[in-house]
């Protein structure tokens, strides 16, 4: 029989990747989509990996208990992988109770609709290195203590917490995965990474002459989703619950990022990159660095996929988009 897996947040970039890659393990795939007027787009990434009519959706939001005990009920899941979230950490300030909300009590009422429902099914947790914050040790691992600097990092931290307390109030198997930042051209266009390869394609192919952006002397530890839902499945097959960081151990401005789009097809960056006050941040994580090493010695897990590579990836399909003018 095949195992099940029930996915939150399945529409988004993580929910995409790790539904194929369970799909290809022969999972059968459940995810939690939420009521749109817009039917039609909100399975554009699912389509773009060719898993869209693989996996079975089912109305309901991390806000509606309800909805999630239902949900859970009805598809009588092994795993759960909880990856849904407000995750764009510029609008946490405009929608501090809505983060809240959403990407730190939706995790209690997740882990509620488990308790009633499937206490003995497997539990990830999304966790991410934006806890870090205003880092407290120069490379970030699982000993290292959190300081968050925006409402999402705030969230993100009841997120954990309330994941390790009920492992260890209910003896769940539920883990948590700090995961360093992972882009793919399946990112959100919010989001630096593809804001710059999706720049970069317009400016290539005349539609544009500019990119607006905030601080580029901040540093990130960027690695590839695709790599990243493996570590996601991999916590789940271990005997015990666990957390881990998850992350390339490579650290880069987003300047170097951006250079690298703009060399990839033979533009100067100085020419067309404009920094624009309006993105800087309230409070700024100025600089992430993981250490994987618990990953790779527990899980046999390490990033395979280098920042050039992917920059590379996401601009090659950002090229292809902007060519036939779609707009995801
Ligand atoms: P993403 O692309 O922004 O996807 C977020 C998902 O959450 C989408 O499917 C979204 O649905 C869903 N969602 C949002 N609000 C919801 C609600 N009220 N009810 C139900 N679903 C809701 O994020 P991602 O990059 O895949 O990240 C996945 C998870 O990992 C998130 O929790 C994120 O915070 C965390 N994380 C990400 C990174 C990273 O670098 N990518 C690093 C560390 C941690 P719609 O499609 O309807 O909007
Ligand atoms: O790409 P970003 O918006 O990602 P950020 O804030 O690091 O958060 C992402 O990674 C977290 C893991 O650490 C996740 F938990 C979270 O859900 C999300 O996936 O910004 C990266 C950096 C920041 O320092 C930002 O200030 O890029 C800087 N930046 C400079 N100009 C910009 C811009 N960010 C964006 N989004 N847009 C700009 O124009």
């Amino acid at each position: 029989m095949a195992k099940r897996a029930l996915l939150t947040g399945i529409t988004g970039q993580d929910g995409a990747y790790l539904s194929q890659f369970l799909i290809d393990k022969g999972y059968e795939v459940f995810g939690v989509i939420r009521r749109s007027s817009h039917r039609g787009v909100e399975d554009h990434r699912l389509r773009w990996l060719g898993v869209a009519d693989k996996v079975t959706l089912l109305d309901g939001d991390m806000g509606d208990l309800s909805s999630l005990v239902r949900i859970v009920k009805e598809t009588a899941p092994h795993e759960i992988y909880n990856l849904a979230a407000q995750s764009f950490v510029a609008s946490s300030w405009r929608q501090p109770i809505h983060t809240a909300n959403i990407t730190a009590t939706g995790v209690t009422n997740m882990l509620e609709a488990m308790r009633a429902e499937a206490p003995e099914a497997r539990f990830y947790q999304a966790s991410s290195s934006e806890m870090f914050g205003l880092i407290q040790q120069e490379r970030q691992s699982e000993q290292t203590p959190f300081y968050p600097r925006s409402p999402y990092a705030v969230a993100k931290l009841y997120g954990h917490w309330i994941t390790v307390n009920y492992r260890e109030s209910f003896g769940f198997h539920a883990s948590s995965g700090i995961l360093f930042n992972h882009e793919s051209p399946l990112r959100g266009i919010e989001f630096v990474t593809r804001k710059v390869t999706d720049g970069v394609a317009r400016i290539k192919l005349g539609k544009a002459s500019e990119l607006r952006l905030g601080n580029i002397d901040a540093k990130r530890d960027w690695g590839h989703a695709r790599d990243y839902v493996q570590a996601m499945w991999l916590m789940l097959q271990q005997d015990k619950p666990d957390d881990y960081v998850v992350a390339t151990g490579v650290t880069t401005t987003v300047r170097d990022m951006c250079r690298i789009a703009f060399e990839y097809v033979g533009l100067d960056m100085a020419k067309h990159v404009v920094i624009d006050p309006a993105f800087y941040r309230p409070a700024e994580v100025d600089v992430l660095l993981g250490n994987p090493d618990k990953a790779k010695e527990k899980l046999g897990w390490q990033a395979t996929t280098t920042l050039e590579q992917m920059i590379h990836e996401m601009v090659d399909a950002d090229l292809e988009r902007v060519k036939n003018s779609e707009t995801l």
